[in-house]
């Protein structure tokens, strides 16, 4: 549970002095244009400092997030008939890669693969699991691209004798997006995949109970991660959020087939950031994600106004999750 000891501990640990200077980087210009707008909405790629990469962590544990084991055991059933449609020799390009875990059920499962290049935006995580992964597949290429997926990424030219390149996008990562930032990474990627394919992980529409229950966990761990990007701003801008004054608020808006999470403010309130000041009415939302659920025909429509062709799709036995492979054009 999120007990009041727990926010007391995150708002401890967010209110590390900020060295004295100017607020420069994105995530001060978000977060002030966020607040300076009604209705206020920023986007989830500023959960994921340390402490919010942590947490995410800690959620895919969780026995009521059910996304992440499900398409684990996808994967690994279906890890042979995946290595087959990649090839001998292809080139793995994971955009977000985050614990490496999953890339390697289909690295098992490969005929002699021969690079993986994971793109991630936190560069020191993403060297340190890169690293551990290179010393387990001592013959594989492994390129780290330090760099933000959600824009766009220039990747090296393919290598003279590898066969062809994948794209692994998992975790339903593109819920998280708005279906026009959706269509426009995955034509994106169609581009930088050309002559390959993408295999990638969607959650799909389902009783709007489980799903509540995946963003409400009975620990609070989905709550802390929420409240986190509160935390974080503390950390990194010198904001002076109260986290006890927010609470999480995660619910399934149905119309639109996505979860929306939300920091709803517990009182009238002010925050100062870069020498403004800025109010919350009680009972006011920072909104700070959505996670869209598809079905599998709204997935493979998206991904063919991206330019892909769908191929095979591979669910669980509940039909909770999906992994679809898609053909890149040539
Ligand atoms: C990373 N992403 C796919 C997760 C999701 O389910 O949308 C992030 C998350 N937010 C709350 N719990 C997990």
């Amino acid at each position: 549970m999120l007990t009041p000891d727990r926010i007391g501990a995150l708002a401890r640990s967010s209110e590390a002095p900020r060295e004295s200077g100017s607020l420069v980087g994105p995530f001060a210009h978000d977060l002030m244009r966020v607040l300076a707008n009604r209705p206020r909405s920023i986007s989830p790629k500023y959960f994921y400092d340390v402490e919010g990469s942590r947490l995410f962590d800690l959620i895919c544990e969780l026995p009521e997030y059910y996304p992440t084991r499900t398409e684990l055991g996808i994967l690994a059933q279906r890890a042979s008939e995946i290595a087959a449609l990649m090839g001998p020799r292809a080139e793995v390009v994971e955009f977000g890669a985050g614990s490496l875990r999953k890339v390697r059920l289909l690295l098992d499962a490969m005929d002699s693969p021969a690079r993986y290049l994971p793109i991630d935006i936190s560069g020191d995580h993403l060297q340190q699991s890169a690293a551990a992964l290179k010393a387990d597949y001592p013959g594989l290429d492994v390129r780290p691209v330090a760099a933000d997926y959600t824009q766009h990424v220039e990747l090296p030219p393919r290598m003279a004798a590898s066969g062809q390149r994948v794209g692994f996008f998992p975790g339903s990562t593109i819920g998280n997006f708005t279906p026009d930032e959706a269509e426009v990474f995955l034509r994106d990627a169609a581009r930088a995949l050309r002559g390959g394919a993408l295999l990638i992980g969607a959650d799909l529409v389902k009783d709007p109970a489980v799903l509540h229950a995946a963003y409400n966990d009975a620990q609070g761990v989905t709550a802390a991660f929420n409240l986190n990007l509160l935390a974080r701003a503390n950390r990194e801008l010198g904001t002076r959020f109260v986290l006890e004054q927010f609470a999480h608020s995660a619910f399934y808006n149905a119309p639109l087939q996505r979860i929306e999470m939300h920091l709803v403010s517990r009182q009238r309130q002010k925050i100062a950031l870069g020498g403004e000041c800025y109010e919350f009415e009680e009972g006011e939302a920072l909104h700070t994600e959505n996670s869209y659920k598809f079905t599998v025909d709204g997935l493979r429509a998206l991904a063919v106004r991206a330019g892909f062709t769908p191929g095979p799709v591979w669910l669980d036995e509940q039909k909770l999750f999906s992994v679809h492979w898609l053909h890149a054009p040539r």
